[in-house]
């Protein structure tokens, strides 16, 4: 081992690493996005082709960008340097830096949404809305100019605070408690929301297919996004997080264990919220503010509801905290070893940018009418990042792992050795992942049908 090896911070365990994996999958995009994306994109189709596009495309890339950190101990700039020397592979690592800041910048104004329902429970404000209407509660909140804006305010700053404290202590210990206790509560909760009335046709929405759909360019699109939004793929999350992992962890069951669980908790939200949604006679189709909208219908109904509401955002506040922090931890550890400076400083300045950068996200929302391309300006970057920049990440990463390097090692630094798995694998990554990205997109322009 190197002396820069000797001076790494590394995961304490493979159940570590896998668990911070899962803290940086498992976010608003489970339960937020999850639900916002399918509710707009017809339900059914959208869910089978997310799920196809996990196994087929995710999964391979997760592993590739497991790999590629592990061999590199680097961050995703400093990856592409040390394994291709000179090459124009690093432009990869520059475009994930400047995802990070991007989503960041939109998901610590939804995370503050969260934070402010969570008080909203626990001070007892969302029981007293005037005549539980939630619809008008939340779109008068995130309207406003400086509220929405403090609360992301402090989302952020407990994001650098994390990230300050370091990657072992910091990210590790807070996920391994808070992560099953999100999964269970979901469990639990989805349950109790198929009781409501809207069982029927919150399932067939989101389970039966609308075959129409299956080959709309939209959707498939919506749904690659959303793929690489909600498994932390396509910006070097994993290759920086691959990055602290020592070599004798074995790589492709930490990815199909994170691979695995992030769908499980979309699927399980999923079956919360819809069913919801026809029990209350909500639009699934109403955009980023469903889960505001619908569940506290939900927490309303439960005799304990104030409880279960805060715990349920507190805990989704803690999802989506374990996110942030690895979204951060991306671009700082880039910026740390080029800017030569302490995490601490560095994370300061970093975050500080992120949150300017978010601002007009948040008054885009009511505020003042910042657009882009039709579209209000968190929905700009929302679209941008995860339709465009993650899923062409995605494709350089792939291309990167299979013909930058000799097939026999990288089957042998993935940990799958040459079995029919591996060469499924390596046929993936060569040509089946980054041709199908490049077809979905170029699908969604027009220019092939
Ligand atoms: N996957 C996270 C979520 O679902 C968001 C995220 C996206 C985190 C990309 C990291 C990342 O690189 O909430």
């Amino acid at each position: 081992m190197d002396n820069e090896n000797k001076n790494r911070e590394h995961w304490g365990s493979r159940l570590g690493f896998i668990l911070a994996c899962l803290g940086s999958a498992v976010g608003l995009g489970n339960v937020w996005r999850f639900s916002t994306t399918a509710g707009e994109n017809g339900g059914g189709a959208f869910l089978i082709v997310y799920l196809l596009i996990v196994l087929i495309i995710g999964l391979p890339v997760v592993l590739a960008e497991f790999t590629i950190g592990r061999k590199a101990q680097s961050d995703v700039v400093g990856a592409f340097e040390k394994l291709a020397p000179g090459k124009p592979w690093k432009i990869m690592g520059y475009m994930g830096v400047a995802t990070g800041f991007i989503i960041l910048s939109f998901y610590s104004v939804i995370a503050g949404w969260v934070m402010k329902y969570f008080f909203g429970y626990v001070t007892g404000a969302i029981a007293n809305v005037p005549g539980q209407d939630f619809t008008s509660y939340f779109t008068s909140f995130i309207g406003q100019r400086y509220e929405p804006v403090i609360w992301q305010f402090i989302f952020m700053t407990l994001t650098i605070g994390v990230v300050i404290a370091g990657v072992k202590k910091g990210i590790e210990a807070a996920n391994k408690l808070l992560m099953p206790l999100l999964g269970v509560l979901l469990v639990v909760l989805s349950i109790y929301s198929l009781t409501l009335g809207g069982a029927k046709e919150g399932l067939t929405f989101l389970f039966y297919p609308d075959w129409d759909k299956l080959f709309d360019p939209q959707v498939i699109l919506a749904a690659l996004g959303q793929a690489f939004f909600s498994l932390s793929l396509g910006m070097g999350t994993l290759i920086t997080f691959g990055g602290y992992l020592s070599r004798e962890h074995k790589l492709p069951s930490a990815a199909l264990s994170v691979g695995l669980l992030d769908s499980s908790v979309a699927i399980i939200s999923g079956v919360l919220i819809f069913p919801a949604v026809f029990a209350f006679g909500q639009d699934p189709s109403s955009g980023p503010g469903l889960v505001f909208m619908t569940l506290p219908n939900v927490f309303e109904q439960i005799s304990a509801g104030m409880l279960v509401g805060a715990l349920f955002f507190f805990l989704l506040f803690a999802a989506a905290l374990s996110s942030s922090v690895s979204l951060l931890e991306v671009t700082v550890a880039y910026f740390m070893r080029k800017l030569q400076w302490s995490r601490k400083q560095t994370v300061v300045l970093i975050g500080g940018i992120i949150f300017l950068l978010g601002i007009p996200s948040s008054l885009a929302q009511g505020a003042i009418p910042i657009t882009v391309m039709g579209r209000d300006f968190l929905t700009f970057m929302d679209q941008l990042s995860g339709n465009v920049l993650l899923p062409l990440g995605g494709v350089i990463i792939a291309l990167f792992m299979g013909w930058a390097w000799k097939k026999e090692e990288a089957l042998r630094d993935s940990d799958l050795g040459n079995t029919w798995v591996g060469n499924v694998w390596i046929w993936i990554v060569r040509i089946i992942a980054p041709l199908a990205i490049l077809i979905i997109f170029l699908n969604k322009i027009g220019i092939i049908e």
